[in-house]
């Protein structure tokens, strides 16, 4: 899979990328990671990237010239099979997107900046607007890191446990169940027994029983 992120600030979120799971996924090749700073397409002199909205009011709003020429760039050397532009007035994303996202090939990332990107860029040149909460920040880089982060640890091979994904939080619509280590015993804090007690049917039995109670408790929202 190959993701591109157009960003004003690429310095912003390229640590990220440098560590755990997401330098696993590009060292490997599985994920191939480019950033592209908006600044290097702008069309005058002056690098300029954003400007006054028409009909006034506070706030710059990022130009449609680079956007469109870093985009067309990009077009010519492959097909995109999703333009996400990164906005807290997307739509929000969940686990059931993320799964989508994750058996594309080629991706552009978009990220918002001042008030935004001018309309005309969303309505011709994105496909996708995705918010990842409803909360704002101050610049989509961070919410395209964690799009990339979300979607790159689903490609098959990149967890080192295969069956690890599938038992996330949320992949069912279930949070997950609490899970231990050794000691068995810390400080008089135990483990609960049944999981010392190596019978695979009643472990299971009290994981599914304790993602019910979880999600029952913290996040009704999700069982209905
Ligand atoms: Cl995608 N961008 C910004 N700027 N704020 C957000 C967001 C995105 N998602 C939630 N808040």
């Amino acid at each position: 899979m190959r993701i591109d992120i157009i960003t004003l600030f690429p310095d912003l979120i390229k640590s990220p990328f440098e560590s755990s799971i997401l330098k696993r996924a590009t060292n490997s090749g599985k994920a191939d990671i480019h950033f592209h700073n908006l600044r290097n397409y702008a069309t005058n002199k002056h690098k300029q990237v954003d400007d006054y909205p028409f009909g006034g009011g506070a706030g710059m709003v990022m130009m449609i010239q680079p956007i469109d020429r870093c985009i067309k760039m990009l077009k010519k050397s492959r097909s995109y099979d999703s333009i996400i532009y990164l906005t807290p007035d997307g739509e929000k994303l969940n686990q059931k997107k993320i799964n989508h996202f994750s058996t594309l090939e080629n991706i552009i990332m978009l990220c918002g900046h001042y008030k935004g990107v001018d309309q005309r860029v969303r309505d011709h040149l994105i496909t996708d607007e995705v918010s990842i909460g409803d909360f704002v920040l101050s610049g989509g880089e961070l919410a395209a890191t964690i799009l990339c982060d979300c979607i790159v640890r689903l490609i098959p091979g990149v967890l080192g446990d295969e069956s690890s994904a599938l038992t996330d939080s949320f992949q069912d619509d279930l949070l997950a169940p609490p899970i231990y280590t050794r000691p068995a015993n810390y400080k008089g804090w135990e483990v609960p027994d049944v999981l010392l007690s190596g019978n695979a049917s009643l472990i299971n039995n009290w994981r599914e029983e304790k993602s019910l109670k979880n999600t029952q408790k913290r996040r009704p929202d999700l069982l209905k």
